[in-house]
């Protein structure tokens, strides 16, 4: 799909503050699919889309993630969790998106996995580092992202769980699975 199109269709789906994310999230996409040899129509699409369910109601994201078969424990944990595989699916049934490299990054966004392809590991960085995100410990993470893309996601990774655990916030099992991964297989 060609960008501007896809960016009208994620356009009307969010708030202006959202959709200035989004684009900070493409432009770091593409930035960073350049530096580590992914394939940059590909990541600029999944950036582009990767927020596209962030305002649909709990109530129709909770019927998707039922309906599709989604990981049952999504439903015990923060519906901020949700939109991301709610987001895979409206994406290709809204959008008509079918490339599963890109579906599969907008699916893994936001807690990463074990074994993340290098599309699932830009598109979690990007929207982690780009321009607009302002928190503690994300000048490291883009220092970092400038010479080690795992090394990066990694950081990224570890400060999300401490982040969680210093509010006293339940950490999702993948968020750890994917931290482990990276610790254990260091890729
Ligand atoms: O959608 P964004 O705000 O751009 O970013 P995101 O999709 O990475 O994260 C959305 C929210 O999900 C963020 O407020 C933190 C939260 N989150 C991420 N990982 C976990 C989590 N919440 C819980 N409870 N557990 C997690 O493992
Ligand atoms: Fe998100
Ligand atoms: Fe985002």
């Amino acid at each position: 799909m060609e960008r501007n199109r896809a960016l009208e269709l994620v356009k009307v789906q969010l708030t202006d503050k959202r959709y200035a994310h989004t684009l900070g999230v493409m432009e770091t996409a593409v930035m960073l699919a350049k530096r580590y040899g992914a394939d940059v129509e590909k990541a600029e699409l999944a950036a582009i889309f990767h927020d596209y369910a962030k305002f649909r109601s709990k109530e129709e994201m909770k019927q998707i993630l039922i309906d599709e078969q989604e990981d049952v424990r999504l439903l015990g944990f923060h519906h901020e969790l949700w939109h991301a595989p709610a987001g895979a699916v409206l994406v290709r049934k809204e959008a008509g998106v079918n490339d599963e490299e890109v579906l599969s990054a907008i699916r893994w966004h936001t807690t990463g996995r074990p074994g993340m392809t290098l599309l699932e590991k830009i598109v979690y960085l990007a929207d982690y580092i780009e321009p607009g995100r302002r928190f503690p410990g994300v000048d490291d993470v883009r220092t970092i992202a400038e010479q080690n893309l795992n090394d990066a996601v990694l950081a990224a990774v570890k400060n999300s769980i401490l982040f969680l655990m210093g509010k006293k916030q339940p950490v999702f099992p993948v968020t750890m699975d994917t931290y482990n991964d990276f610790i254990q297989n260091g890729d």
